[in-house]
C-alpha cells in the first residue's frame, strides 16, 4: 500500500530513535529532505540522526548548521529520495538492506524495498513530500527547515527550470520563502558560483563531447584523470550532467563518468517526448521522465556503443 503524507506522519509520531538515510553521492534533495525531517522530529523531542554513504560537499553545510550527532540505540530507519537499495551505496546497503522501515520518495522507479512506502511520482522533489509530512506532524517551520525544503526543491528542478516543476513546486517554494528560507544565498551557492576548477573541467569535457543522429544525441565523458587535472571531484560537479542537453537540437544528453573503482556511471537528461528512465532501464538503472541514471561495468567504448544503440531505438 502506498502511504500518503498524513499516514507517514502518524507512523513517525509513534517512533523514536530514528535514523534517516540519504542516497549515495548525496544531492540537495536527499540532504534537504533528510535534514528538514530530522529538524522537525527533533523539535518533537525525538532522537534522530542522518547518515550518508559518501562525503558531502561543504557547500551543503548550512543544512545541518547547529546540529550535533545524537547518541541512541537506533529503532526506526527512514530512507528519503532513494529509489532502490542499490542507491544507498555499498556501505549503507551492507548495513541497512532489508531493514528499512519507511521510504519517502518521488522516483516512479522505486522498487518498494521498505516495509512502508510513501511514493509520489509526480512530486518534483522528495522535499515536496517532506513539506506535507512535516505539516501533518504539526511542527512549526523555522527558517532552517524552510531552507532545507527549498534546497531540495530548487536543486531537483534546476532552480525551477526543469519540466518536473509544477504549480505545487512554486507554491511550496513560495511558502518556504515566506517562512524564512535563505533563497538568495542558496540560489547563489547552488546555481551561480563555480570554482575555476569546475569551469576548467567543463571546458575539457565540452572539447571531447561527441554528437550522433544529426546532433540529437550528445555524449560527454569525464574521467578520473580529468578530476585530477582540474582539482575537482565528482560530488562538486553534479550540475555538469545538465550541460549536454542544453545544446539546441539535442534530445538526449548523456554524461558518462568514470568512478574511482574504474567502472562507469551515466546521467541521462532528455527533452520530451524521450523518456530518460526508459533508456536507463536498458542498463538496469532508472529515474524520472527527463532525468535518469545507470551504471556499467564494461569498458568506456562498450558503454558508449550501447548508448548509441539504445538511444537510436527510441529517437
Ligand atoms: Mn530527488
Amino acid at each position: 500500500m502506498n502511504l500518503n503524507p498524513k499516514q507517514v506522519a502518524a507512523i513517525l509520531a509513534e517512533q523514536d530513535n530514528i535514523t534517516i538515510l540519504t542516497h549515495f553521492h548525496p544531492d540537495g534533495d536527499t540532504l534537504g529532505s533528510a535534514l528538514a525531517l530530522l529538524r522537525a522530529l527533533r523539535k518533537m523531542g525525538k532522537k534522530v540522526n542522518f547518515v550518508n554513504n559518501d562525503p558531502v560537499h561543504r557547500k551543503y553545510a548550512y543544512l545541518w548548521k547547529g546540529l550535533k550527532k545524537q547518541d541512541f540505540e537506533e529503532k526506526f530507519v527512514v530512507a528519503v529520495d532513494i529509489a532502490t537499495e542499490e542507491l544507498l551505496g555499498d556501505a549503507l546497503k551492507e548495513q541497512y538492506a532489508g531493514k528499512i522501515d519507511l521510504s519517502i520518495d518521488h522516483h516512479p522507479s522505486n522498487t518498494m524495498f521498505a516495509k512502508d512506502t510513501c511514493l509520489e511520482g509526480e512530486s518534483a522533489a522528495a522535499a515536496e513530500i517532506i513539506y506535507y509530512v512535516i505539516k501533518e506532524l504539526g511542527v512549526e517551520f523555522d527558517g532552517d527547515m524552510a531552507s532545507c525544503i527549498y534546497t531540495g526543491i530548487s536543486t531537483d528542478t534546476g532552480c525551477f527550470k526543469f519540466r518536473n516543476t509544477t504549480a505545487r513546486t512554486f507554491y511550496i517554494a513560495g511558502i518556504m520563502k515566506e517562512l524564512g528560507a535563505d533563497t538568495e544565498t542558496i540560489n547563489e551557492v547552488m546555481f551561480e558560483i563555480k570554482t575555476r576548477g569546475e569551469l576548467e573541467l567543463e571546458r575539457i569535457m565540452l572539447e571531447g563531447m561527441d554528437y550522433y543522429f544529426d546532433d540529437k544525441l550528445a555524449i560527454a565523458v569525464i574521467t578520473q584523470d580529468m578530476y585530477k587535472q582540474t582539482g575537482t571531484s565528482e560530488d562538486e560537479c553534479e550540475y555538469i550532467a545538465s550541460i549536454p542537453r542544453q545544446v539546441a537540437g539535442v534530445y538526449v544528453g548523456v554524461t558518462i563518468r568514470e568512478r574511482t573503482n574504474g567502472t562507469y556511471k551515466a546521467s541521462v537528461r532528455t527533452k520530451p517526448p524521450i523518456d530518460a528512465s526508459e533508456i536507463c532501464r536498458a542498463f538496469g538503472g532508472g529515474g524520472h521522465m527527463n532525468a535518469a541514471g545507470c551504471r556499467f561495468d564494461g569498458t568506456l567504448e562498450e558503454f558508449k556503443n550501447k548508448f548509441i544503440t539504445v538511444v537510436g531505438e527510441v529517437l
